[in-house]
């Protein structure tokens, strides 16, 4: 009953109300959903995933014990050493490929600690991607970007691939080297809010095409441009909850 009632508020929302106010209704909400994955690398071995990037000439993935002394036992660490090229990309990330995409809203977070340049001194850094076809086309990031010199979140490949129109709601620099919780809501209209340590900071429409929001597959960690030289990257407690159906 309880649900139900949640569920008819949810319904009730203007995909543009969902603020500050309601994320602990959303919280409790997806609490309950159908499908549930939460990676707390307490496995130490990326079990938890499908799939994961080998290391690369010029960086590594692995879990590791929390060296921030934040008492998350193991997290995941990616870590960015060298130049790329201009040419190449950085992909030191695991991934989630559900068996079959699921037709619906849902809700992500992560926990993120990042150690990177200042923009000027490198590319573009990627903190998560959410594809809505099986294709790693068919999606869109969570990215570091900079405004007014400060680093700030953004959204890519909205509404459409190549893409970044979003609103933003709150300016919010990203600090580095802190603990930031980042949580993604997309709701059953199709909008995607995007959550820095609880403050809703963007907001977009994606073009989900006649389907619908859809999650598919999704990937956390260090995705960044090739001529980026140095990067560390820690995520811990990475959440995807949908009440989503199959198709
Ligand atoms: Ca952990």
């Amino acid at each position: 009953m309880k649900w139900m009632i949640a569920a008819i508020l949810l319904m009730a929302l203007p995909p543009a109300a969902i603020g500050t106010d309601e994320l602990d209704r959303l919280r409790d909400h997806y609490s309950r959903a159908g499908f549930q994955w939460v990676a707390n690398h307490e496995s130490a071995d990326f079990s938890e995933y499908f799939w994961r990037h080998p290391d690369t000439a010029c960086g590594w993935l692995m879990a590791i014990p929390d060296p921030t002394g934040s008492g998350r036992g193991y997290v995941s660490e990616s870590q960015i050493f060298c130049s790329a090229g201009q040419k190449g990309i950085h992909r030191l990330y695991p991934t989630l490929n559900l068996e079959k995409c699921l037709y619906g809203s849902y809700y992500s977070s992560f926990d993120v600690w990042l150690s990177a340049p200042p923009a000027q001194e490198r590319g573009w850094v990627s903190l998560a991607t959410y594809t809505n076809v099986k294709n790693w086309q068919d999606l869109f990031g969570v990215n570091l970007d900079t405004e007014d010199g400060q680093p700030v979140l953004v959204l890519f490949h909205v509404p459409k691939f190549g893409q970044g129109r979003f609103k933003r709601l709150a300016r919010l620099a990203f600090p580095m080297k802190q603990w930031v919780r980042i949580e993604v809501v997309v709701s059953e209209q199709g909008t995607i809010n995007v959550f820095q340590d609880e403050k809703l900071v963007l907001q977009a429409v994606k073009d989900w095409g006649s389907a619908g929001p859809s999650i598919c597959e999704a990937h956390w960690g260090l995705y960044a441009e090739g001529k980026t030289d140095f990067a560390h990257l820690l995520n811990d407690d990475i959440t995807l909850r949908s009440n989503g159906h199959p198709k």
